[in-house]
């Protein structure tokens, strides 16, 4: 009988762990059904924004996006029949940004303005 409780405490450990790791990478909801996902990137200022919400603007799904030059995380509101966070944060490394943990795509990052690149001294 003890180890039986061993054992069940020992999954209902697992099974919140499990829940506390899902929170990061957590999207919300509107009650139209579009997602709401908030990624870190590598963007430091105002043209990053420019640059990352023009490029959010032509990926397919997404409906809007806004950065936050200061905590550098981009609020990406998408279609999530259409798109998912994964296929959003390639595409902003593809813009030459940091996305959560993925790595800035080389190339793209290479072609960005020179104070746009996360490098650079402010
Ligand atoms: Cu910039």
């Amino acid at each position: 009988m003890k180890k039986l409780m061993i054992a069940l405490v020992a999954m209902v450990a697992l099974t919140l762990g499990v829940k506390a790791q899902q929170i990061t990478d957590s999207l919300t909801y509107t009650k139209d059904g579009m997602a709401i996902a908030k990624i870190k990137t590598s963007a430091v200022c105002e043209m990053c924004e420019e640059t990352l919400e023009k490029a959010m603007a032509y990926e397919k799904g997404v409906k809007e996006s806004a950065l936050d030059v200061n905590s550098k995380i981009l609020t990406v509101t998408f279609d999530p029949k259409k798109t998912s966070l994964e296929k959003i944060r390639l595409a902003i490394t593809k813009t030459g940004y940091d996305a959560d943990g993925m790595p800035a795509d080389k190339n793209a990052y290479e072609n960005l303005n020179a104070c746009c690149k996360k490098d650079f001294i402010h």
